[in-house]
């Protein structure tokens, strides 16, 4: 059985990782559609070895047909999009924060909540959580097994391609501006990124969390647990690609540093790699490309009853995005929850 897939936002950061985590990992494809705004039409992406796929219209594609939409096109242009082509029969995975938190949307991580997928027929969409969520409740899944996860505290090293390619430029001509003393150009992000941190990703809420913040709490507890409490800094750094996590975590229950390891080696999606000696941890520069949530820095905190602290790292283009979505589209295959594609 194999599907005509269609790729929403083609040409973006995403959308180019989306194309490419498709031809590895074989998914079953009949044919694959690469739609963008009508400013991109014409411009070609490529998929797998051999093949060009020229950029179509999303506004006036119907969608009548296609068996799978994976959307990664900014949430005003999914709120327009994905209900129309949910409409015209086509599954939806959407990659934005658009329909996360409506109750009959799932919001799945295939290592974590699988089980969340029965219920997608409701809206025919499904979506994608936000990167830095995805790589946190991969790892707090097992010790959640384990002694469950009371509270979290959470600090983010997020690098700039959560921005797509215009933060990744951004970096780059400031970083390489720097060297001819140009002053820098700020438009993505609210100061220079180069040779700084910036604690401000997304917009301010009311209680003056960052949308970013707030979406790192609700998004756990709607996939994980809804007892859950989390409080998180969000912060942009520079670096291209990678988000790095600093995650102190507070236990219903007692575990051990050696508990906890045993739990995290034998769970899907992780790679724990801690020595405590000098590069004994892994970085985003490490895990770029890499398709794995890694753990590093396991330690006790001994400042709560039962308390453990850890680092972790994704690539989040990968894991943080598109794997993730394909990995959904993977899980529905698998649970036979796909009807017969037409044709
Ligand atoms: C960032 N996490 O690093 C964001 C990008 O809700 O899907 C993804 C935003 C989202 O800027």
């Amino acid at each position: 059985m194999a599907y005509r897939v269609a790729i929403v936002g083609a040409t973006g950061a995403v959308g180019r990782e989306l194309l490419k985590i498709l031809a590895e990992r074989k998914f079953p494809v009949s044919e694959v559609i690469a739609l963008a705004s009508p400013r991109s039409v014409g411009q070609q992406v490529s998929f797998g070895d051999d093949q060009v796929l020229k950029i179509r219209n999303l506004e006036t594609y119907d969608f009548t047909g296609t068996d799978i939409a994976l959307f990664s096109p900014g949430a005003a242009i999914s709120a327009i999009h994905a209900p129309r082509a949910a409409e015209q029969g086509c599954v939806v995975i959407d990659n934005t924060s658009q329909f996360r938190m409506e109750p009959g949307v799932p919001l799945v991580v295939p290592e974590v909540n699988p089980q969340a997928l029965a219920r997608f027929r409701k809206r025919n969409i499904i979506a994608n959580p936000n990167c830095s969520t995805i790589q946190l409740v991969v790892a707090l899944k097992p010790l959640h097994d384990l002694a469950k996860v009371k509270r979290v505290v959470v600090s983010t090293y997020q690098s700039v391609s959560g921005a797509g390619k215009e933060g990744m430029d951004e970096l780059f001509n400031q970083t390489k501006g720097s060297f001819v003393h140009d002053m820098p150009t700020v438009e993505q992000f609210t100061k220079p990124i180069a040779f700084n941190v910036i604690p401000h990703i997304d917009k301010f809420v009311e209680d003056g969390a960052t949308k970013e913040e707030w979406k790192m709490s609700v998004e756990t507890r709607k996939i994980l647990d809804p007892d859950i409490q989390l409080i998180a800094t969000c912060v942009r750094v520079p670096v291209f690609i990678g988000h790095a996590e600093a995650v102190h975590v507070e236990f219903e229950n007692p575990i051990t540093v050696a508990q906890a390891t045993a739990a995290l080696k034998k769970a899907p999606g992780i790679s724990v790699f801690d020595k405590r000696e000098d590069a004994g941890y892994i970085t985003p520069v490490d895990a770029a490309g890499d398709d794995e949530v890694f753990i590093s820095r396991l330690r006790r905190d001994p400042t709560v009853p039962h308390g453990l602290a850890f680092w972790c790292v994704a690539d989040n283009l990968r894991k943080g995005a598109a794997l993730n979505a394909v990995q959904i589209a993977e899980e529905l295959h698998a649970q036979g929850l796909l009807k017969k594609p037409a044709g």
